[in-house]
């Protein structure tokens, strides 16, 4: 038997698998920060035989290989779709595919509010009526040190919030997820400060890179992935690209995001991909693509550095994680 090096030990395998804790049925808040987006085993799920002898990524019908700038292959659509960290549902993420696959999305409603000239309430198929989709291959690398590629189709947030004109006042972004414990299992309990939020600085929402998703892998966004309507902020951790957007409010001050309020000594508003600056609970300095087995080092900002850099110049990323 292959004896395993410590370094080859994943931050995803130090603790208990989410699966291992829900048994346990330790909802104490005690407890509350070893569940907070720590990593989870990766059973199975994504690392199978059957997943990694197409791991070179190709489209769901399998023709044609995409991948991204920097040469990588993007995920299969089976990864993309069977490895999901989306907590409405469950920590699990080998799971949330099928507990989403009766997520109704429709009727759906986005609404934008706050310090804007045109305040509006969208209906989703107008959205994705006025505002077309491309496909934007970009990298997801999530906090908890393991990443993807993902051929996401979407536009620009911009073109969205140009439209309702943001206030000279309006300095962030607030986000909304649907807060519907019918619909989304875990916001029955009271364990988490539902609904999840997220935030950005005005100018970072406005950058070109900044994604309203809509689909992936050229077809309909799943309801795992966000469906109908996610963000992708592709140089920032992967929780704050927030899934099933209801409401987007323009504010003054920086929003309280739904990670830093579970845990602000381990989640910043930021949030910016830094290998450099470690989670309190491990490193940041590398990760593990899914597909892959071996370890790749984290590229600062995920790799979108040339891009997103001057945003922060000036800032103490140490201090703004
Ligand atoms: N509403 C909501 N959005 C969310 C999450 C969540 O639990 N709820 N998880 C975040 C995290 S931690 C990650 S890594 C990405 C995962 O996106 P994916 O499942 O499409 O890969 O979604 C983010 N958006
Ligand atoms: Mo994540």
């Amino acid at each position: 038997m292959k004896k395993i090096l410590s370094s080859e030990i994943t931050p995803e395998q130090v603790y208990l698998s989410r699966r291992e804790f829900m048994k346990m049925g330790a909802l104490a808040s005690g407890m509350l920060l070893l569940a907070s987006c720590s990593p989870g085993i990766v059973t199975g799920g994504s690392n199978t035989k059957e997943n990694t002898t197409e791991a070179s990524g190709g489209t769901p019908s399998g023709q044609g290989q995409l991948s991204d700038e920097l040469g990588d292959a993007a995920n299969t659509y089976q990864d993309i779709t069977h490895f999901n960290n989306y907590y409405e549902f469950t920590p699990v993420k080998e799971d949330v595919a099928d507990l989403a696959k009766d997520f109704p999305l429709r009727p759906w409603s986005v609404e934008v509010a706050g310090l804007v000239d045109h305040p509006k309430v969208y209906d989703i198929d107008d959205i994705l009526k006025k505002f077309p989709s491309e496909e934007r291959i970009y990298r997801l690398r999530c906090v908890e040190g393991w990443s993807m590629v993902i051929p996401w189709m979407g536009f620009s947030f911009s073109k969205l919030l140009n439209e309702v004109s943001p206030q000279t006042e309006a300095k962030f972004v607030k986000l909304y997820t649907l807060d519907d414990p019918a619909q989304m299992p875990t916001q029955d309990d009271s364990w988490f400060s539902w609904p999840y939020v997220e935030g950005l600085r005005l100018d970072e929402a406005m950058h070109d890179l900044t994604l309203m998703v809509t689909g992936l892998y050229g077809k309909e966004l799943p309801a795992q992935n966000g469906a109908p309507l996610r963000l992708a902020v592709p140089w920032k951790y992967g929780f704050k690209s927030i899934k099933a957007i209801v409401r987007i409010e323009l504010v003054n001050e920086m929003p309280l995001t739904f990670w830093m309020n579970e845990a602000p000594s381990e989640y910043g508003f930021y949030a910016n991909v830094n290998p450099d600056v470690p989670h309190p609970r491990w490193s940041q300095a590398s990760e593990r693509r899914i597909g892959e087995l071996r370890r790749r080092r984290t590229l600062p900002f995920n790799g979108y550095a040339e891009e997103v850099a001057s945003l922060y110049q000036g800032m103490d990323l140490e201090v703004y994680f």
